[in-house]
């Protein structure tokens, strides 16, 4: 590819980029962005000005996924996929998922105009983290179908449906099928920071994601007894919060003796929530992740019994629903040999890792070949306005993605694929 663009400038855009639409917030403070919310909508605008720029065809589908379609030589053709979600946690940093869609941008912009064998989709997806509804990969779902009516109804903290959301966003939800990925994708790619400490400690800028772990997101209510704090002697107490408590530290232990599992409550709630009454009820959220399967199933298996036996001591009651079974994903091993050649090609260690974090392209290797490019996160800070990146690595992977436009388009293997069944 005959550049005449600058790498660093395209770099400092990015991060720029990314900052600037970190500004979109439901919080005066902070940025939080969940699913079909009213700043995703000056998200959407934003990237859609870059986007129109260098010539791609925008469009939002009915899950609300922002798409840039930049056409190949030929017309219908096939097209490559890449993007990232755009939605965030509460108080998140400028970059998780969003660096990702505006690297998508950059590599349009660093083609200068020049159209390649295959169309590029950029895609921002509308929602990964699971924020609102407790369930993530809206976006993405839609994108291989599994967007389901199960699923459209799951209902936020205010009692509204995913598809009502999608209504009051002026979009229809009968129109999600739409949505979903045709035969003429060959493949996705996905840029994201890897969250963790991982490359920093390697002294690594950029990996080859070889893995997704699998992960099981799940919620457990303790039901005892509300009553007095001060009239109730300890021994004849339902206390449901101290019944979680027990259980919680359970979950650590677990995982603290269990290589490889990872097991996390991010989330408790009792009630009332008054000083001077015994909790009544404690609903707490559970986040197991392991590279393998049976090893994530037994711990979910170990960890529901022990909130059973838990209730029995102490004379609670005990509901669990899961919120999402995930199985661990392989990435596409083509892409992934490619994307080591080009990150050696920007001039980087092609590191190969797994992700412990969950990522949309595990929901689109269901049906395209998936893969990832980790970039380096300082401090391994993530899910954090403290989140961030170093500029020289941005270019790097901008470069990166530069050799891996050129590799894939003149490949034939690449060229000749056709989409997973
Ligand atoms: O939680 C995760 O794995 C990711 O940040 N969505
Ligand atoms: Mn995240
Ligand atoms: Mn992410």
């Amino acid at each position: 590819m005959q550049k005449t663009f600058n790498t660093a400038n395209l770099a400092s855009e990015v991060v720029a980029r990314c900052q600037r639409l970190a500004q979109f917030s439901e919080d005066a403070n902070g940025t939080r962005r969940t699913f079909l919310s009213p700043p995703m909508r000056d998200c959407h605008a934003e990237i859609a000005k870059w986007l129109k720029a260098v010539g791609a065809e925008v469009s939002v589908d009915a899950a609300g996924n922002l798409r840039g379609y930049y056409p190949g030589v030929r017309r219908p053709g096939p097209r490559l996929l890449l993007g990232s979600h755009l939605d965030t946690v509460p108080n998140a940093g400028a970059y998780d998922g969003v660096l990702g869609v505006v690297v998508g941008v950059a590599l349009l912009e660093a083609l200068e105009g020049r159209r390649l064998p295959f169309a590029i989709e950029v895609i921002g997806f509308s929602e990964e983290e699971g924020i609102r509804f407790g369930t993530p990969f809206i976006g993405s779902r839609a994108l291989v179908g599994s967007l389901d009516a199960e699923l459209l109804s799951c209902r936020d903290k205010n009692g509204v449906s995913v598809e009502k959301a999608i209504e009051e966003f002026g979009l229809r939800p009968a129109e999600i099928p739409r949505a979903a990925l045709r035969e003429d994708c060959l493949g996705y790619i996905e840029f994201h920071i890897e969250q963790g400490p991982v490359l920093e400690k390697l002294g690594c800028q950029l990996a080859a994601v070889d893995a997704i772990v699998g992960q099981n997101r799940l919620e457990f209510s303790f039901s005892g007894h509300a009553n007095h704090a001060g009239t109730t002697p300890m021994h004849l107490r339902n206390d449901a919060l101290a019944g979680a408590a027990e259980w919680v530290v359970g979950v650590e232990s677990l995982a603290q003796h269990s290589p490889g599992l990872v097991a996390t409550v991010g989330f408790i709630e009792a009630k009332p929530g008054a000083t001077n009454v015994i909790a009544g009820e404690a609903r707490a959220t559970l986040d197991l992740r392991h590279a393998s399967d049976s090893a994530r199933l037994q711990a979910v298996e170990e960890l529901t019994r022990a909130a059973e036996s838990i209730a029995v001591k102490r004379g609670l009651s005990l509901r669990s629903r899961t919120l999402l079974q995930q199985r661990a994903v392989t990435m596409d091993p083509f892409l992934v040999d490619q994307i080591a050649q080009a990150i050696r090609k920007a001039g980087c260690k092609p590191q190969r890792m797994a992700s412990g974090a969950g990522h949309d392209a595990m929901i689109l290797a269901e049906k395209v070949p998936a893969a990832m490019i980790f970039l380096r996160t300082p401090g391994g800070i993530s899910h954090d306005p403290a989140e961030s990146v170093h500029l020289q690595d941005v270019a790097s992977a901008v470069e990166c993605g530069v050799h891996l436009l050129e590799q894939l388009a003149w490949s034939q293997e690449f060229l000749t694929r056709t989409q997973r069944g």
